[in-house]
């Protein structure tokens, strides 16, 4: 008896929440700091005006001056990480007000997928399989099968309708076992542009708090959907609200023109600053022999941009502005095709969202246009409406009109 009640005599003031003590995380150990980038965070964390570091290998001159690009912590840089924290679940969110959530830089969107695979195949304290929706990012089944994840397949789309198979994906969430992971495209649903509502949503995350799923969002396209980050945030910030532990990727590529520069955030809620901090801890452990430490031109880019008030409402019209385009372009292409009389139904151009839309194109339809009309798209007859503009949608309306026809 004696031996249990002091623990937990320890445990009341140190306040261990009923959340913490349900929490999935709540059995990751914490890791040992990095033998070389652990003293960089402990020289950065000293105060003392004398402080020397000599454990990073990094060139310094006669004045030990300080250059521009030296290496970023393991995690990244910090005011990146915090903005694109605030972005995604925004300012008023629970557990980001209480420090609450484990964030890392990634080598963009898809680091961040690889990072949640990695970090999950080693804690993620129930089955390792994790279901993606049928379709999905062709990536998607690669980078969670090399984490070490077993994938399955949840339904989302419905041929038929060139919509959601909403029936269908509730049925096999029910059906999944309980606490298996559940992949969610967060908006504008790659392939297919097709999204749940708000509505759909609330229903998608009542029933997988009643089967205890994991969901894991993959946010690549934040702003790309509505044209709103916030709205584009709806069913990461209500599952959130709803007191789901989530898991989220986010991908800076798209929203900010950063493609190249490989700007990317993965997190995790946690149940505590103290539980933050073990995640945290393990995060840099499968962080440091993937590639060490993130780059760190574009998250200064981004956490500029994000942090300045004139910048970051500049930004967000031009997001606005990108999204408004390809809703005119989906408009432009549907109506060229009606008026073209092609056989079909060509509503789903414009009730799709976001950056792509799935045409309906058969496999030898996208080989007959890329044969005859030059005109370039994923066999599954996938098309990212953004490489169409007013120069060129006529002759993309027209050859599809002729392809669907047999006219090409
Ligand atoms: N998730 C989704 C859903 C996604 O479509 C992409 C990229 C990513 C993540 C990763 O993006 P990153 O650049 O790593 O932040 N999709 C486009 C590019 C690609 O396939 O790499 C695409 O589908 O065309």
């Amino acid at each position: 008896m004696q031996a249990f009640s002091r623990p937990l005599a320890r445990i009341a003031p140190r306040n261990l929440s009923r959340a913490a003590a349900l929490s999935t995380w709540s059995a990751v150990p914490a890791g040992p700091p990095d033998p070389i980038l652990g003293v960089t965070e402990a020289f950065k964390a000293d105060k003392d005006p004398r402080k020397i570091n000599l454990g990073v290998g990094a060139y310094r001159d006669e004045n030990a001056t300080n250059p521009d690009k030296e290496y970023l912590p393991i995690t990244g840089l910090p005011e990146f990480t915090k903005a694109a924290v605030k972005l995604a679940y925004g300012e008023d969110s629970i557990p980001l007000q209480h420090n609450a959530i484990a964030v890392t830089q990634s080598i963009s969107g898809t680091g961040a997928l690889r990072i949640g695979g990695a970090f999950l195949a080693r804690f993620y304290p129930n089955t390792k399989t994790i279901y993606l929706p049928n379709p999905s990012w062709g990536n998607h089944t690669p980078i969670f099968r090399d984490s070490g994840l077993e994938v399955k397949q949840y339904r989302y789309y419905d041929k038929t309708t060139v919509g959601l198979d909403f029936a269908g994906l509730k049925e096999d969430l029910k059906n999944m076992p309980e606490q298996s992971i559940v992949l969610l495209h967060a908006c504008a649903h790659n392939p297919t542009g097709v999204d749940p509502t708000p509505e759909q949503w609330i229903e998608i995350s009542d029933i997988i708090q009643e089967k205890k799923l994991f969901p894991f969002f993959d946010m690549a396209y934040q702003g790309f959907a509505s044209g709103s980050t916030t709205h584009d945030a709806f069913a990461v910030r209500h599952f959130v609200k709803a007191g789901h532990q989530i898991a989220l990727a986010q991908s800076f590529a798209k929203n900010m023109g950063l493609y190249g520069e490989r700007v990317g955030a993965f997190s995790l809620t946690t149940a505590d600053p103290e539980e933050k901090a073990r995640v945290e801890s393990q995060l840099k452990i499968v962080v440091r022999p993937m590639y060490s430490n993130p780059p760190l031109h574009g998250a200064r880019i981004a956490s500029t941009v994000l942090g300045n008030h004139k910048l970051y409402k500049e930004w967000h019209g031009e997001v606005e502005n990108m999204a408004n385009r390809i809703i005119s372009m989906r408009h432009r292409l549907h109506d060229n095709l009606v008026a073209q009389g092609t056989p079909g139904e060509w509503k789903h151009i414009t009730s799709q969202i976001g950056m792509f839309s799935f045409t309906g194109l058969t496999q030898p339809q996208t080989k007959v246009l890329a044969d005859k009309a030059h005109i370039y798209m994923t066999s599954d007859g996938r098309i990212s409406m953004a490489g169409l503009n007013s120069h060129n949608i006529d002759y993309f309306s027209e050859s599809v009109s002729k392809a669907v026809k047999g006219l090409l």
